[in-house]
């Protein structure tokens, strides 16, 4: 299978769960103002949407949305413990926290990278924003990952999403628990290979 991403995009999720996950997955980058992938291809053939992330299994169909991929990827994987077996109380768990982070976290900070976006509303979301990472903060108190002592496909899309507060601009010094959680996911052996991959390792 096939990932097309864009360095350090929300794409960034579905790589670091395909790596923690062990499976082997080739990656092509995409530019996503020109919409053409690394290798020429017209992105928007391979997904209409024009976004990334977006997956293309073995058996040429493509599956897309963050949501999706990264338990799609997790369950390929059953083993590695990316995502609770099915009907559990755990699982529950992490879809929730998967949909808190697309909706309330995501898709709040999507429109702050358009320089179309009224500056006025984004004052409104970066507030919305900061009552959301507040909860999160608190949730975070005492736990080293969203749901516990494991690492799961929520905290892989959490720690993507929240990388975005330093070229937005939004200051999360003040969120402790936010602040040690970034750290702790950002020194998984894995975690490191993704973001080395996609050139966002800093030299120390
Ligand atoms: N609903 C999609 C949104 C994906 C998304 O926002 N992708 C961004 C990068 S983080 C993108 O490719 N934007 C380019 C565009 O929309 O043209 C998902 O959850 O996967």
């Amino acid at each position: 299978m096939k990932l097309f991403h864009t360095p350090g995009a929300c794409s960034l999720a579905p790589h670091i769960v395909a790596l923690e996950a062990g499976l082997p997955a080739t990656y092509e980058k995409v530019d996503l103002r020109a919409k053409r992938t690394a290798t020429g291809a017209d992105f928007t053939q391979i997904n209409p949407k024009g976004y990334v992330p977006t997956l293309q299994l073995d058996n040429g169909e493509v599956l897309t949305e963050v949501s999706a991929l990264i338990q799609y990827l997790a369950d390929q994987a059953p083993k590695s413990g990316l995502l609770p077996e099915v009907g559990s109380a755990d699982r529950y768990r992490v879809l929730e926290w998967i949909g808190f982070i697309s909706t309330e976290l995501h898709m709040r900070f999507s429109p702050l990278f358009k320089p179309d976006t009224p500056e006025a509303y984004k004052t409104i979301l970066i507030a919305n924003l900061h009552r959301r990472l507040a909860y999160l903060d608190e949730a975070l108190a005492g736990r080293s990952y969203l749901t516990g002592d494991r690492f799961t496909v929520a905290d892989a899309y959490a720690f993507t999403i929240l990388r975005w507060s330093e070229p937005m601009k939004i200051d999360i010094s003040g969120y402790k628990n936010i602040a040690a959680y970034m750290n702790r996911v950002a020194q998984r052996e894995q975690v490191r290979q993704a973001l080395q991959d996609e050139g966002l390792l800093k030299a120390a």
